[in-house]
């Protein structure tokens, strides 16, 4: 079985690390025999990308890459375990800016890695499958795209209010911690992009589609947003599901419900669902989670056409995360039986 997942960060590398949890248990157990040979591809959010100190950083590839890889800090939920911050020390003892951004001694081994390859002409697609031979992720890691396209937000200037600045997602996000209300988000280079190799055939020829809990709008917002990808998604043989990252009204990390209000959408399991839309009526989605909190919003989201089901959507630990990923499979063979 082929599954195919759109991923951002934090919340999506944690459900993929149950996904394949699930995946290697039954295939283990050899009580399903339809997972058996199961291949899963991750298509990664690579707008967070960011040009620091000369160095390329790319947080979703990298968060995915060392969660499933167990190089992640569980903590923080990105870079790495054990990581110490000496160069960063340095960088700031000289008055370097920027200061806000957390770059890690070790995390900068895979940024320097990373950087010479880009420097040497290999697309980062090819960059990104050389790290994972390191790291042994047990999924295929691709980037959405090849080219560069970067997430930036659009905010009132706090230095100088009533003109509109736009600041690198990351400064956003990490400096200001989402607060400054977003005006909307702009992906530089977008319009440019193409696929990167692999990315449309994961989507064709999967078996089920997975959003995982990752934020809508800058995570799986930014991958669909590539050129041709959303009515990839649309016309694909396969069931989609998608797993809501918020529950009872708030999303369980992160600020997703900072983009969400940008984009003026209502911080609910029904509102993302309803945002992404019913793929029987020209929208991405065959079927959503959400959390046994929000049981009650499963028949307005049933009614915009997505089939729903209310299971625990805590990850609380992998036991947890790979029962999700039980129950999004189980839902996907469910829909493709009745397609
Ligand atoms: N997030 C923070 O909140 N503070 C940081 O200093 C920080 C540094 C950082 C360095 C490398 C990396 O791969 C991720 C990093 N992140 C940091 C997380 C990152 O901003 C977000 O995880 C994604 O961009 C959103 O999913």
């Amino acid at each position: 079985m082929r599954i195919t997942a759109l991923a951002g960060g934090i919340g999506g590398a944690r459900f993929l690390r149950g996904l394949r949890h699930h995946v290697q248990r039954v295939t283990d157990d050899s009580v399903q025999r339809e997972t058996d040979g199961t291949e899963i591809t991750v298509i990664g959010n690579t707008g967070d990308d960011i040009w620091i100190h000369g160095l390329r950083v790319c947080p979703d590839l990298d968060t995915v890459m060392y969660t499933l890889g167990e190089g992640i800090d569980p903590e923080r939920g990105w870079g790495r375990l054990d990581e110490t911050f000496r160069a960063k020390e340095e960088l700031t003892a000289y008055g370097v800016e920027p200061t806000w951004f957390g770059l890690g001694d070790r995390d900068i081994g895979t940024h320097l890695v990373r950087t010479t390859s880009l420097n040497a002409g290999y697309p980062l697609s090819r960059v990104t499958e050389a790290l994972c031979e390191r790291w042994q992720p047990g999924v295929h890691l691709v980037p959405m795209t090849d080219d560069r396209a970067e997430t930036h937000v659009i905010v009132d200037d706090p230095d100088n209010p009533g003109t509109d600045i736009a600041l690198h997602f990351q400064e956003w996000w990490i400096r200001y911690r989402a607060s400054l209300p977003a005006r909307r988000f702009v992906i530089v280079g977008i319009e440019e992009a193409t696929p990167a190799p692999g990315v449309v055939d994961a989507l064709r020829n999967a078996d089920v589609i997975v959003f995982p809990p990752s934020n809508p709008i800058v995570s799986i917002g930014t991958i669909l947003a590539v050129p041709g990808l959303a009515d990839e998604l649309r016309t694909a043989k396969a069931p989609v599901v998608g797993v809501s990252p918020i529950i009872s009204g708030a999303p369980v990390r992160g600020m997703a419900d900072a983009c969400l209000r940008a984009s003026g959408i209502e911080t609910t399991a029904a509102a993302v669902a309803q945002h992404y839309g019913a793929r029987s009526s020209g929208g991405l989605l065959d079927g959503w989670l959400v959390d046994t909190s929000d049981a009650a919003s499963t028949p307005v989201i049933e009614e915009a056409g997505i089939t729903a089901r209310a299971v625990p959507l805590l990850m609380t630990d992998l036991d947890a995360t790979a029962a999700m990923a039980a129950e999004t499979l189980d839902l996907a063979s469910r829909l493709r039986s009745t397609q």
